[in-house]
């Protein structure tokens, strides 16, 4: 049973950063959904909308459920963000639409299909490297080989230090969430790599005419200071490689585990776009985001009050039956359309496209150069206060 408060909001004892949960969140997901549009997380004190409908509103409604205060649970307007914060992520319009439009300047469709020949090249030359070794750690060799490949590149960062992007993105999603052991060991760890990423953001740190330096023009022509350049960049180096990770780990994992959908996809690597898109929706990288509201306001019928923070379970919308038919199955012919797991509305990830484009390149590569992949050993999870994927996932690949 849920208890309800005297307004009839459902509150709910559990807790979303608890390892439990982080672990296996589906059934606590169902609980969160089927317990009210809207209900109210006792331990933290924040509002929590698990349905398709609920958390789409929030993330349309961008004047009411604002991203200024953060996106994680510390509420900016109260204690202060353990770095600066984001020009794009943790901004609201005015500024975040200026920002917004230096990146999206860059992130053209035609420079991404320039990019895509040699993406795909290096995807191939990688699987077939994988394939000939049979047994392979999937995540190492594959899910975190492969974008830890091509996306430092063509952001334009030196070879040495590259070891650090991981740590950095694990400790800015581990610090959305309340400082528990997940929060406090990603800023132990995360620390040096913060430095690192901060120095290859300065202007002038990169080389060439890849996104850093194109970011850096862009912006310095909108007339941003090199310091605010050096924050849209982050931005990048933040959300661009574990997110990117965790999704190639997850599909691989998913893969493997229903070999219908893999022969499936071996049958047809055109569907690679669509395999990795489902694996967004079954498995999302991105589990979940708040918001503050920036005014009293009411979502189905629920009053929240002004300076509110609201937890996103936006895995939990992506399987809302609500809105998706057979929502437990891993169907990589199903319609994924309006799924959230790249978000929605003005703060829609930005690099999905990029995303979507490594996560096709990889598995279209693996489908055709590979008829079977096994699991040949018990997967390790990397729990993390935002973040769904894997440590570890060890495969056994057979050649075709
Ligand atoms: C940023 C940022 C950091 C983490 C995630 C993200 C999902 C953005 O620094 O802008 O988007």
């Amino acid at each position: 049973m849920t208890a309800t408060t005297e307004s009839d909001i459902p509150v709910l004892d559990l807790d979303p950063f608890a390892d439990t949960f982080l672990a296996d969140p589906y059934e606590a997901h169902s609980q969160l959904r089927e317990a009210g549009p809207v209900t109210w997380l006792d331990r933290y004190q924040v509002w929590a909308v698990a349905r398709h409908d609920e958390v789409s509103q929030v993330f349309s409604n961008h004047e009411t459920f604002i991203s200024s205060a953060g996106v994680g649970i510390t509420d900016f307007r109260k204690d202060k963000p353990w770095r600066a914060p984001s020009l794009l992520l943790e901004a609201d319009p005015p500024e975040h639409t200026r920002a917004r439009h230096v990146v999206t300047s860059i992130l053209s469709p035609k420079f991404l299909r320039e990019l895509k020949v040699g993406f795909q090249e290096r995807a191939d030359r990688m699987v077939e490297q994988v394939a000939a070794s049979g047994d392979i750690d999937g995540v190492r060799d594959l899910a975190e080989a492969y974008p830890l490949e091509v996306f430092p590149d063509f952001v334009g960062l030196p070879k040495e230090g590259r070891e650090n992007l991981l740590p950095y993105g694990s400790m800015v999603f581990n610090t959305f969430g309340p400082r528990n052991g997940h929060f406090e060991k990603a800023m132990e760890r995360g620390s040096k790599a913060a430095g690192w990423v901060m120095e290859q953001c300065q202007p002038g740190a990169l080389s060439g005419d890849g996104l850093g330096n194109r970011i850096h023009a862009a912006a310095a022509e909108a007339g941003y200071e090199a310091e605010d350049s050096a924050r849209l960049l982050r931005s990048f180096l933040s959300a661009g490689v574990d997110t990117t990770v965790h999704g190639i780990g997850n599909a691989l994992l998913c893969l493997a585990q229903h070999p219908d959908q893999y022969r499936l996809l071996h049958n047809d690597p055109s569907l690679a776009r669509a395999a990795f898109e489902e694996t967004i929706r079954y498995e999302s990288p991105v589990q979940t985001f708040f918001r503050t509201t920036s005014r009293d306001t009411e979502l189905s019928g629920i009053k929240i009050p002004e300076g509110a923070k609201i937890l996103m379970f936006i895995a939990a919308a992506n399987r809302d039956p609500r809105r998706w038919e057979n929502p437990e199955v891993f169907d990589i012919t199903r319609k994924t359309m309006g799924h959230v797991g790249f978000g929605f509305g003005i703060h829609a990830c930005l690099g999905q496209m990029l995303a979507r484009m490594e996560g096709e390149c990889i598995l279209s590569a693996l489908a055709r150069r590979v008829q079977k992949i096994e699991i040949i050993g018990a997967p390790i999870q990397q729990l993390n206060n935002t973040l769904r994927g894997l440590d570890s996932l060890p495969l056994r690949l057979t050649p075709s």
